[in-house]
């Protein structure tokens, strides 16, 4: 088989998981309806590394479409410091926990969840996309999202997959109706994506000039950027660092040759500030590469809303650590040091 197939088809089939994902959330709309009904202090979301990232990016959302106080945190901080997530060791008001995991079986995760349920806190909303795995057995809602499965370590369809139903849950909780239904142009668009900019993401993965990659990204692109960088570490084993964008100006910003690619997730709303820093990092001799809906290296040109298109940032960036991973003679599928599921004994 060749070297990466399994990243590949996944990385390039993953608009089916897309669609799954949304098809999943509608045939739960009824009890997710209910259950955003009650009256939740915070939602705290949780995961380990992928899902981490993943967690954040979802925090950021669902405050911005909820108006809910929402945040992220390593599952396993919520176990060994629960303090962290709760008011003096107990929840003093309800909290809506949404446990993000591929597996459904990684151990912080299963942990920080008998922990939150210790604590009486709330309710545990779970997403994987494995049927019959602890997570789904202990929590009160799961969304299975089953095309989102992969043989692959480094996760990228499953990744993406729960990143639009929590989108779609976003949407959903916020009574945005509307744009829940715009959704459904996300897996075409997707498509058009990985058509279009194959070719590109080959090209700036087979760059081995470059030698470190930062990826800026800020609001719900920050998760997104600590993916993407993630992604290009466990694929290609190539150092890289995710940072907000006016923050890479603070300290990292020395550390910019001319080996190195900077890419910047932009947002419609704070564009002029980054592009600032990303016209400043080619200054300095550093390769750009910016993701945006128009006007930039990568278009989405979706039409939708800003909110509605966090995943469409993934798909190239995927391609392009896999990209370098081949170009580096790696094994994308199989990263060294890493199993696809950490479990502890
Ligand atoms: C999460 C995880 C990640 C890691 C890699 C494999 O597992 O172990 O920590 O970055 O992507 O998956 P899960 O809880 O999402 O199954």
């Amino acid at each position: 088989m060749k070297q990466g197939y399994h990243t590949r088809t996944e990385i390039f089939s993953q608009t089916e998981a897309w669609t799954n994902a949304l098809d999943v959330v509608e045939s739960h709309r009824q009890p997710l309806v209910s259950l955003f009904q009650q009256e939740f202090f915070q939602v705290l979301f949780v995961g380990c590394g992928s899902t981490y990232y993943l967690s954040l990016s979802a925090a950021a959302l669902f405050q911005d479409l909820t108006a809910r106080f929402s945040r992220a945190t390593p599952a396993g901080e919520l176990w060994m410091n629960p303090q962290f997530a709760t008011l003096n060791g107990s929840l003093r008001q309800k909290t809506l926990l949404v446990a993000i995991s591929r597996s459904g079986s990684t151990t912080e995760t299963m942990r920080a969840v008998e922990a939150f349920k210790a604590l009486e806190g709330g309710s545990v909303l779970a997403i994987t996309n494995y049927p019959g795995q602890p997570l789904v057995e202990m929590a009160d809602l799961s969304l299975v999202i089953e095309k989102g499965q992969e043989l692959s370590v480094a996760q990228t369809r499953s990744f993406a997959s729960i990143y639009v139903a929590i989108t779609a849950l976003a949407l959903l909780a916020g009574g945005r109706y509307a744009e829940l239904n715009q959704l459904r142009r996300l897996p075409e668009v997707g498509e058009q994506l990985l058509q279009k900019y194959d070719s590109l993401a080959r090209q700036w993965g087979e760059d081995l000039s470059i030698d470190r990659i930062y990826f800026l990204g800020s609001g719900i692109r920050y998760g997104l950027a600590c993916e993407a960088n993630l992604k290009m570490k466990e694929m290609s084993l190539t150092h890289t660092e995710p940072f907000h964008f006016l923050e890479f100006r603070h300290g990292p910003k020395s550390m910019v040759t001319d080996t190195t690619a900077v890419v910047g997730l932009l947002s419609d709303s704070n564009r002029a500030h980054e592009q600032r820093v990303l016209e400043e990092v080619e200054a300095l001799g550093a390769k750009a590469l910016s993701l945006a809906e128009a006007n930039a290296s990568v278009n989405f040109a979706s039409g939708l809303p800003e909110p509605l298109r966090g995943v469409l940032y993934l798909p190239v960036l995927q391609a392009m650590a896999y990209f370098r991973a081949l170009a580096k003679g790696l094994h994308p599928d199989q990263p060294i040091n890493l199993t696809s599921v950490v479990v502890l004994d």
